[in-house]
């Protein structure tokens, strides 16, 4: 099978465990980050990363002190050890009038044609999708909101599908929002989006019976999109995050060729289930080498630290076809 990825020979890796037959297996240093890792910081979590000159470049989730929630900068030469920015990321506008951002959280990042675009929840009367734009993870430029709040984890594909921009969101609404399904939306400009369509929805199977959301940029593949997802279960002590993965059709991303009725991975260790928020494990980028198939991706640890799993992107697209 072809993954349509450039090749990455210095993706961060460790081999799977011997005896073990998961399909995604978790760093054994993990989490990567801690929670007080960037100054002022009450925790590092949800966060994106990109290759960037041959080394690594990310946009990070950083609430601080106050329990402000943005986003800052950081570089790595090995995907693994990070330097984090003292302050979070200030954009540049590039609208007619200053879009608001009341608060930043949970960036995705991804190369598309001669730049790198970021999406994140914005706060502007309630959560919504901002969206801004680096070439060189020095200057950073916020253009407009992609749709009205209320609405979280909007991710865009990594290049336009049918000659448009393609985004996956989920409308929610302005609290702990207890539903949410995936919606597909597309556009000639970054700014204008519609064309609005259904993806798929809370249900199917127990872990994601609350709410659903995209995580990682989707990986393309001759099989069809890769998307991993987080999927929400409602217990009796509150909400529990893990996260699955879906094969969509590659010219209509929005019909679902497979979805995981079991969840890849749930929150299990120890950072995954203690932290500011118990048993969440919340996958936000993926990297991916080409050449190998080999796939890394960072997911937050009960929204406090940031931390690794590793898999193959051949064998989950496999799992997905004909064993799921
Ligand atoms: C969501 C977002 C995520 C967070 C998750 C679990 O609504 O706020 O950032 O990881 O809840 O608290």
């Amino acid at each position: 099978m072809k993954i349509i990825a450039q090749s990455l020979p210095n993706i961060p890796w460790e081999d799977r465990p011997s005896g073990s037959s998961e399909l995604l297996w978790r760093y054994s240093k993990n989490p990567i980050i801690k929670r007080d890792e960037a100054k002022g910081s009450n925790s590092i979590f949800n966060s994106a990363v990109v290759p960037f000159n041959e080394k690594f470049a990310g946009v990070f989730r950083v609430d601080d002190r106050q329990r402000r929630m943005n986003i800052r900068r950081g570089f790595s030469e090995d995907g693994i050890n990070w330097k984090i920015d003292d302050e979070p990321i200030n954009f540049i506008q590039e609208t007619k009038d200053p879009v608001e951002s009341e608060y930043k959280y949970d960036p995705r990042v991804v190369f598309i044609e001669d730049r790198y675009w970021i999406t994140w929840c914005n706060g502007y009367h309630g959560p919504t999708i901002g969206v801004g734009y680096t070439y060189d993870f020095e200057k950073f430029y916020q253009i407009e909101n992609a749709f009205l709040p209320f609405n979280r984890n909007g991710v865009l594909f990594p290049r336009k599908i049918n000659g448009k921009y393609a985004m996956l969101s989920r409308p929610s609404d302005n609290g702990h929002t207890p539903f949410g399904d995936i919606f597909y939306s597309e556009s000639p400009d970054m700014v204008h989006w519609g064309v609005h369509r259904y993806v798929m929805g809370a249900g199917y199977t127990p872990w994601q019976s609350l709410k659903i959301g995209a995580g990682p940029v989707p990986i393309e593949t001759e099989e069809g999109w890769l998307l991993f997802y987080h999927g929400v279960l409602l217990s009796c002590n509150g909400y529990v995050y893990s996260f699955g993965a879906a094969l969509l059709d590659l010219d209509k991303p929005w019909k679902v060729i497979k979805r995981s009725k079991e969840y890849l991975l749930s929150p299990q260790m120890n950072y995954e289930c203690v932290g500011d928020v118990p048993n969440v494990v919340f996958p936000v980028a993926a990297l991916v080498d080409g050449s190998t198939g080999k796939l890394a991706i960072y997911y937050g640890g009960a929204d406090t630290v940031v931390a690794l799993a590793f898999g193959y992107v051949q064998e989950i697209v496999d799992w997905l076809k004909y064993e799921n």
